[in-house]
């Protein structure tokens, strides 16, 4: 479609404005159908930047390689530019909004010339959810133009439902590399040195300039669907949450649905997709990543997911880890930097045990079985849309969303953390996902292993200070019953023993905690109150046919009061970083669990 066709005269003008600034050799507005992004994938093919998997192996999948410099979401270059530096708070980087535009506006002149510029009309939830947010991507790239089409719903629908005036976030990206007459186009073009993913959130507005990877180029996700939702969130009383939402069904046939926040690449699709080893168990996906919950009429926190596909970590998925996953990436998916093997398929490692005949890794080189390197970047990622998955909730498509019963924090502890425990209140609770921490992995630049703070997983995602945003979350307890908010639990999958061995098997394992969790939400299981929460009572904790002693267990749900000592000292001087704007109400949990340890 041509931008003068466009019905939203507003929405014209602004494309007009960026295409006069960014001086793009053509403008194509994507109506999202099939045949669109077999263009745009054919386009990509021709040029070298995509191969085509082979059509008997994984039908209309496409594999494509990254610059080595443009892999990950880089935080050190993401910014959130409000008026005030106290607003962005002491967690997230700030610049003055309108020093960061000038600087934008600088750097982005003609920076599309030579390029197509690709207007993404996009929505995140259902299309007809209260919740739902529309945006517009304007982009120079069509990697990004495909991916968008399977992580949100775009194209005509959204401009329909936008009409002659609706809202939209607005959303300017640039890989920023302008093609001059007789240059000669890389197959992935990006500006690692310049690279700037900025957030406007009083304007509500998102400028991602240099980088064509993930979450710095597809706007709708971690930029839209945390940070910029994250203010809105707080300004009209819901919650924008880097979770996953998953339906629960017991032997019985009764439903409960769980939110699950955990930071970046700890196994959050494969918990969203879990095979419960336990009989009877059914898990159901309805989100991998993202939850936005509101209170519904009934007083319940009800969430929906956004996305609409997903943007999932390659290297470790396996028929093991995640046979659901397997099967949602069978085809029609985009993998980016993973390996490529001689017959036209892909492979990473943890796949398989042994790597198939390979044809390149992710840097295109040809296969060397000596070398020393990764097959597939540890970051690399399958791009597959949500209804690929075979155990896709019903639900998934409900705009008014799911109600949710528990919700579930859980970082990579090697140590101290027990396997489940269980918060004592809702202010107890959030003082759960505002002390998260995480060993760092690949998903990030830093140094993997290293403990890192992760309030709710959303250090890098809460668009505005997250003391305030510890204040909203406990603020729920006000704006509705507190008898009906989700009850929040811990889990830590990762604890070692003294030799380094995982202490709990993990993956379809982890049906049993759920179990607990489920069977706590209805009063139906015992737990044993410790100074940090309510550990299950071994009675009511289903072990069987599980190969795991006793020993094992005690030491899985060990509280170590020591350990736990110094996990205060160490969480207060944290807190201590958002100064006034820590509520008094943590501190006092804080307290409390440290006086409970001491007695
Ligand atoms: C993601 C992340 O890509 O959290 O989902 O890094
Ligand atoms: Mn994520």
């Amino acid at each position: 479609m041509k931008v003068d066709q466009l019905k939203h005269k507003a929405l014209q003008e602004w494309i007009i404005k960026w295409k006069n600034h960014f001086e793009p050799s053509d403008v194509y507005v994507c109506d999202g159908s099939e045949q669109e992004h077999h263009r745009l994938a054919g386009e990509l093919v021709k040029s070298g930047a995509f191969i085509k998997l082979n059509e008997n192996k994984r039908p209309g999948s496409y594999w494509c390689a990254s610059d080595p410099n443009d892999v990950a979401r880089v935080e050190e270059r993401t910014f959130i530019c409000s008026k005030d530096p106290k607003d962005a708070g002491p967690t997230n980087h700030h610049k003055d909004p309108k020093i960061m535009h000038d600087g934008l506006n600088k750097i982005s002149k003609g920076c599309m010339k030579g390029r197509t510029m690709y207007v993404v009309p996009f929505c995140m939830g259902p299309i007809d959810a209260p919740l739902a947010m529309i945006g517009v991507q304007l982009s120079d790239s069509p990697y990004v133009a495909c991916n968008m089409r399977t992580m949100t719903r775009m194209g005509q629908q959204v401009l329909d439902k936008l009409g002659k005036d609706g809202e939209y976030i607005p959303c300017l990206h640039s890989v920023g590399v302008p093609l001059n007459e007789g240059d000669t186009d890389s197959y992935w073009p990006c500006s690692p040195e310049d690279v700037v993913v900025s957030h406007f959130p009083e304007e509500k507005l998102i400028f991602s300039y240099g980088s064509g990877y993930g979450g710095n180029a597809l706007l709708g996700k971690k930029c839209l669907a945390l940070r910029i939702a994250s203010v809105k969130a707080k300004e009209e009383k819901w919650l924008a949450e880097h979770m996953l939402i998953i339906k629960l069904t017991s032997p019985e046939g009764e439903s409960k649905f769980i939110a699950g926040s955990f930071p970046s690449a700890c196994g959050k699709t494969n918990l969203a997709m879990l095979e419960p080893s336990l009989p009877g168990w059914k898990v159901e996906c309805v989100g991998d990543d993202i939850a936005w919950m509101k209170v519904g009429k009934d007083g319940r926190l009800y969430a929906i997911n956004p996305e609409a596909g997903f943007f999932g970590v390659a290297p470790g998925t396996s028929e093991k880890s995640n046979p659901n996953c397997m099967r949602a990436i069978e085809k029609n998916t985009i993998f980016t930097n993973v390996g490529l093997t001689e017959d036209g398929d892909v492979w990473w490692e943890g796949m398989t045990d042994i790597p198939p005949k390979m044809k390149m890794d992710w840097k295109r080189r040809p296969w060397d079985p000596s070398s020393k390197e990764k097959v597939a970047h540890p970051n690399s990622r399958f791009t597959a849309h949500a209804t690929m998955c075979p155990i896709l909730a019903k639900e998934f498509d409900e705009p008014e969303g799911v109600p949710i019963d528990a919700i579930i924090f859980g970082g990579r502890r090697k140590s101290l953390v027990p396997l489940v425990y269980e918060s004592l209140s809702w202010e107890h609770g959030v003082f759960l996902g505002a002390s998260l921490s995480s060993e760092l992995t690949a998903a990030v630049k830093g140094t993997v292993g290293k403990l890192r703070h992760d309030p709710f997983s959303m250090i890098a995602f809460c668009g505005y200070n997250m003391g305030d945003y510890f204040s909203h979350w406990l603020d729920f307890a006000k704006f509705t019953d507190r008898s009906k908010l989700p009850k929040i639990f811990n889990v830590n999958w990762f604890r070692q023993d003294s030799a380094g061995k995982f202490m709990w098997p993990g993956f379809g394992e982890n049906g049993r905690v759920l179990k607990w969790i489920f069977e706590r939400c209805s009063d139906d299981a015992k737990a044993e109150l410790t100074p940090i929460g309510n550990v299950p009572h071994m009675e009511d904790f289903d072990l069987q046919g599980l190969d795991i002693s006793k020993g094992q267990m005690d030491e899985l749900l060990k509280i170590d009061t020591e350990g736990w000592l110094k996990e205060m000292d160490e969480l207060d001087s944290y807190f201590s970083m958002f100064k006034e704007s820590m509520p008094q109400a943590l501190l006092e949990e804080l307290e409390a669990i440290r006086k409970r340890l001491k007695k």
